[in-house]
Parts: C-alpha cells; structure tokens; sequence
C-alpha cells in the first residue's frame, strides 16, 4: 500500500479539476453523523517534530520556508501518511495558525524549541492602525495564496488516499499570540487587553475572524475537505468571557463557512472549555466540537445530546477527541487499555478519535502507532 502514494516531491500540480476521487472516506462520514464500521482517527500535530523525517527536513528548512514552498509543505503533510498508510484516515495541511498574524503584517518568527515569536507584539489600541488587513486592496487570498498551492499539490500527492483538512486559528488565540508576542503560561497581556480595551479588542476580533473566514473558503476552493479552527486558549478565559470574546467570532465564522460551503465538514477545537459544550453545540453551525482530555466522553455526549434535543431543527453534532497525549509515554498496555477506554466513553456512535491535543516533539513514533491501532480495533469491536 504505501508504494501506491507517490512520492511528495514531484513537481508542484495546482489543477482541481483532475483531483483523483477519495478512496478513504471515513473521517467525511463520521464528520457528517453517518454511522461508520470503526471510528477514523488521525492526531492534531501528526507532522512534526517526534518524526525523525520532520526533523531532518527541518536541518536544511526554516519553518516558514516549509509553510510556503508547496513542494516541501506537501512532503510533510504527507510524512506521518506514508509511514502510516493504513492507520490515518486523514491528513491536515502543514501550516501554521500564525500565517494569518503574519497576512496580517505582523512579522512572526519561529524559534527553534521555543516556538512562535513576533518581535513588534500589538502593545496599544493605536497598533491596530498597524495591520494591514483594512488597507485598499487587502486581500486575504492574495496574502495566503502560498497556503491553498500547497493544499492543492498536497491533494494530488495523496492521491485520494485519505482527505485533507484545511485549518485556522480562532480569533481570541491568534489576538493572544499578536498581543503577547509569542506563547504565554498566563497570557495575562492579551487578556488585561480584554478588560481595559474591550472595543478595540472586539475590533480586533472582528477583523481576524473575517480573515478566518476568508481564508476558510479559500481553503476549501484549493482543495481541502474539511476544516478546523483551533480555539487552543479557549481555557485561559472564563466562561463568561469565552461568551463574550471567544464563542461570537467562533459562531461567526462557523456561519460564513457553512453557508458557502455547506457540506464540507467543519470542527470546532476550544481547548478548556469544557463549560461551553452546550453553546458549542445550539449556538454555532459546526458539524463537529473537539474536545481535550478533561472532559469525560460519555459526559460530553450526553451534554450534547441533551442540549439539542431543545434546540429544534439543529442536527446532530460528531464529537472527536480526546486521549491525553501524555499517555503516549505510558507502558503499551496501558496506552492499548487506555485507548480502548477512551473508545467505549464515546459509544459506539459518530466519533472521530483523535488526542486531547497535539502530538508532542518528545512522542515515540512507535507509541502512535499503538494509539492508532488500538482505534481501530476497540472502536470496530463496539459496532
Ligand atoms: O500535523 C501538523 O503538524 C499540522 C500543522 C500544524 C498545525 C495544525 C502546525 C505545525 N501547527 C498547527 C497549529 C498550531 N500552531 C496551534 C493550534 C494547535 C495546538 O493547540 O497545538 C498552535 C497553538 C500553534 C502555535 C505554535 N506553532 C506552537 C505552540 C507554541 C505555544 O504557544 O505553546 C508551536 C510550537 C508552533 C510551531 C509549529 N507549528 C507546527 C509545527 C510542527 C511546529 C513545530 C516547530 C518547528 O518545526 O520548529
């Protein structure tokens, strides 16, 4: 089987109309609510540093250098597939959620082991008058073309294998990273920005999400099947404020991308909110809520369930998730029951199993292997 994905490198191929036809299409199943004969699986993270095949493209690449070669970005997306090939039902664009900082005007670098940096952070209100996303002629297209040619020749390396996702950052976590400079523990700039600058915060916001938004369909017009926006700090904020600065621009999105896009699965990933499951659920037009290990499965089914049984008309959201990534490093056994668990707290209905989050650089490739695995036989055993 792996001989029958091509090898990434060749030239670049941007043409949509002689897109080969999917062969694996359980991930697009499940995310539309079809019953399916196992759960698909695939990792947030999976091309990455704990692959030693990332790291040696790393050597001789700088980070965004692999983002906006396509030839590069698509042998990556395509790494954790090919070693893969019968485990992964889908494969995510090799990008990051900063190329919208970035489209944005604010320069952002990637640090080795440390991660992004932006040298010139927006300090004040009167820093927005620094981005460029308002300026005549702005077009998020033209800035993130680089992003849909390596959609577009990724689809063809993969040949119909498995689908492809297209991703965004949500608003409030990339507004994090713009205001902070970089990661954060508390991100307590980005949020006392939230407190004293409320309307130049929301004004913000606005503008990133319709960037999103923008970049979103643009995404799905180069060839992604899917799409997820990473709502990574979801749980620095507090459920009243995820109301206010996190879960609009979320549903604003979900509404742009929906209505151009209607069946292209969409899945939401707010890491820590726990507490808004429901309004994930009644509140925005995603087919699909990723939730982190702190939420037990069976509970969050149930939430959910309960939840739109209220909201008439509203159809039935997939849930995905959510192994604790750090179980990777337990003893196999524990990682096979574990897994197995997880599997059976998700019942036996539309579920798209994945980790809590990413995939670390510390990850023991191996061990993947063993999570994928175990996916597909618990999940198929309970069907
Ligand atoms: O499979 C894949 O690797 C897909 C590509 C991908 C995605 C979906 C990368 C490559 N990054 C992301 C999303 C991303 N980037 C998120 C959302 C998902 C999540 O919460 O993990 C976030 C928060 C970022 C920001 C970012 N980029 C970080 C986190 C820093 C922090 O604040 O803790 C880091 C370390 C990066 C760099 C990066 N992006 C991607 C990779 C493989 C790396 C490693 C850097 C390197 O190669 O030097």
């Amino acid at each position: 089987m792996p001989s029958e994905i091509p090898d990434a490198q060749a030239a670049p191929n941007y043409d949509l109309a002689t897109m080969p036809a999917l062969r694996n299409d359980l991930y697009l199943r499940a995310a539309r609510g079809e019953a399916t004969e196992r759960a698909p699986v695939w990792c947030m993270r999976q091309a990455g540093r704990y692959l030693p095949e990332f790291r040696a493209i790393r050597v001789e690449n700088e980070f965004f250098r692999v983002c906006r070669t396509p030839a590069l970005a698509t042998e990556v997306t395509m790494q954790p597939i090919r070693r893969y090939p019968e485990l992964l039902d889908a494969a995510i664009i090799f990008s990051d959620i900063l190329v919208i900082p970035q489209a944005m005007g604010l320069q952002v670098e990637m640090v080795p082991g440390k991660g992004p940096h932006l040298p010139e952070p927006l300090r004040e209100p009167r820093d927005l008058a620094r981005l460029v996303d308002q300026c005549r002629g702005f077009s998020a297209d033209r800035e993130l073309d680089y992003v849909y040619k390596a959609i577009t020749n990724t689809r063809h390396a993969l040949a119909g294998h498995v689908p492809l996702l297209g991703f965004v950052g949500a608003p409030w976590t990339l507004m994090a990273y713009m205001v902070e400079g970089g990661g954060s523990k508390t991100f307590a700039e980005a949020k006392a920005w939230l407190f004293r600058h409320p309307q130049a915060a929301h004004e913000l916001l606005r503008r990133i999400a319709a960037v999103a938004a923008e970049f979103l369909v643009g995404q799905v017009r180069a060839g992604a099947q899917a799409l997820q926006v990473f709502e990574s700090w979801a749980g620095e904020l507090s459920p009243r404020d995820f109301s206010e600065f996190s879960l609009p621009y979320l549903a604003q999105i979900a509404a742009h991308v929906k209505q151009r896009c209607p069946d292209v699965p969409l899945t939401v990933f707010a890491k820590g909110a726990h507490y808004a499951l429901e309004q994930l659920a009644t509140e925005t037009a995603f087919d699909v809520i990723s939730i982190d290990w702190t939420v037990n499965p069976a509970e969050a089914r149930a939430r959910v369930d309960r939840a739109l049984r209220g909201a008439p008309g509203r159809r039935r959201v997939v849930l995905q998730g959510n192994l604790d990534p750090t179980l990777l490093f337990a003893d196999e056994d524990t990682l096979r029951r574990r897994t197995a668990e997880m599997c059976t707290a998700f019942g036996g209905g539309p579920h798209i199993a994945n980790l809590g989050h990413g995939m670390m650089p510390s990850h023991d490739p191996e061990r993947l292997r063993v999570f994928l695995e175990t996916v597909h036989k618990a999940s198929r055993a309970l069907r």
